[in-house]
């Protein structure tokens, strides 16, 4: 698949600071120190509505992550996918009678124009479950052959007993993971299985869905964990740097992806790092596709809300904390842009080399966004109220707010 343009990134004075990020494997910050190039494998959305504020959130804390390794001047190898066959997609295809490989399509490209207007650096690999099932078959294959999966009228099923690190991602309790199995996509109450908690990884043909050659698994279609992991392995191979998305993958997506991974190679884990963005959330309940609670990137922009000022707002929160998106929160976002363009649209002002110095820092510490914001505004207030005459400082502090904020004044 293709996936959308790139905004310039300016290049800064200096050089960054190397990623401090918390890994929720560890349950601790750690260091990373990728090589000349940093591998990167964020799990994209599941196309069957538009993306929405929380989407958007978690987009954000991995393009940051990226903006700050472009800081360090590394290069970067960064891959996404699109779960453009699953349930969901499915089912809301079904109740609104479309045909889901439209209704993919169409949230595909809208997905494409929002991150484009938001400023978020795109993958070099944008790649969809249907185009990665020749090579997740194989995979399926290699894991059944090694023990490691089993079969069940047809379906495929990975044993989760099969990998001693199982656990070691998420860190739950056996409780807990079965809870979030119901809830997430798992089916822990099917008899027959191992173990509840063991996912699907091949799913026989169903009447009426669509399905694919599965070589000697049958016609069917892939699980969605081991879609993860056939690309990330396929385009990055083991031991990349960081495997993100929201919280809510933690378990069981990341997890089961990491034991996939460490049947098929012997190596554990999968990423130097799993980083979960927050929840964000609408009226007091997590935004989600499946209870429409939802504030539309596009429906903003329609309305004519500058993308510069979504992204502030998206800033204004650290990417761990779970927050509540609210008028408020878009009101001093448009606010603070507006006094920011004011600042660095005089022709010379207060000198900025220590704010692209604190910008740094802040983000290099655990993404801290806000603290960046706050560095920036300290600057503008001096800005505004000042008349010092250095004339690299508006330019200085434009391309610094660009190049590690990805806003655009
Ligand atoms: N296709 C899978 C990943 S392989 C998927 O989870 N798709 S998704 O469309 O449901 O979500 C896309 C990303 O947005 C995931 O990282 C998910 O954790 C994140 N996300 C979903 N809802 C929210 C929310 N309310 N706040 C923050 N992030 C969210
Ligand atoms: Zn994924």
């Amino acid at each position: 698949m293709h996936a959308w343009p790139a905004s310039e990134v300016p290049a800064l004075p200096g050089k960054g600071r190397d990623l401090e990020i918390h890994d929720t494997a560890t349950q601790g910050t750690i260091t990373l120190a990728p090589g000349p190039v940093a591998r990167i494998y964020v799990c994209g959305i599941t196309p069957y509505d538009a993306t929405h504020i929380g989407h958007a959130a978690t987009y954000n804390a991995f393009d940051l992550v990226q903006r700050v390794w472009l800081d360090t001047k590394r290069q970067i190898h960064y891959v996404q996918n699109v779960t453009d066959v699953d349930d969901p997609l499915l089912e809301r295809a079904l109740r609104d009678g479309h045909d889901w490989t439209e209704l993919a399509e169409r949230e595909t490209a809208l997905f494409r124009e929002d991150m484009t207007a938001l400023r978020m650096l795109p993958p070099q690999h944008y790649i969809g479950a249907v185009e990665a099932i020749p090579g997740i078959v194989p995979l399926v294959e290699r894991l059944r052959d090694a023990g490691a999966a089993y079969e069940l009228d047809g379906d495929v099923y990975f044993s989760v007993e099969s990998d001693p690190h199982f656990g070691q991602v998420s860190n739950l309790d056996a409780e807990a993971m079965r809870l979030l199995s119901a809830e997430r996509g798992g089916d822990p109450d099917r008899p027959g299985k191992k173990n509840p908690l063991d996912p699907m990884l091949w799913m026989a043909a169903r009447p009426g869905e669509p399905s694919w050659d599965g070589g000697s698994l049958g016609r069917g279609r892939p699980g969605w964990h081991i879609e993860c992991v056939a690309i990330a392995l396929d385009h990055l191979g083991m031991g990349f740097d960081i495997q993100g998305g929201g919280s809510d993958l933690a378990f069981p997506h990341h997890e089961m992806g990491a034991s996939h991974a460490q049947a098929l190679t012997g190596e554990f884990p999968m990423a130097k790092a799993y980083v979960h963005a927050g929840m964000v959330a609408l009226n007091g309940e997590k935004m989600s596709k499946s209870k429409g609670n939802l504030v539309f990137v596009s429906a903003l922009r329609r309305a004519g809300v500058d993308p510069a000022a979504i992204r502030l707002a998206l800033l204004s929160h650290h990417y761990r904390a779970d927050w509540e998106w609210t008028d408020e929160v878009l009101a001093e976002a448009v606010a603070r842009l507006e006094r920011w363009r004011a600042a660095v649209s005089r022709p010379d002002g207060v000198p900025a080399d220590a704010l692209v110095e604190e910008v740094r820092e802040a983000l290099s510490r655990d993404l801290d966004a806000p603290a960046a914001l706050a560095a920036v505004d300290r600057w503008v207030d001096l800005q505004l109220a000042s008349d010092e005459d250095d004339e690299s400082a508006p330019g200085l502090v434009s391309r610094t707010v660009d190049a590690l904020l990805g806003v655009a004044l």
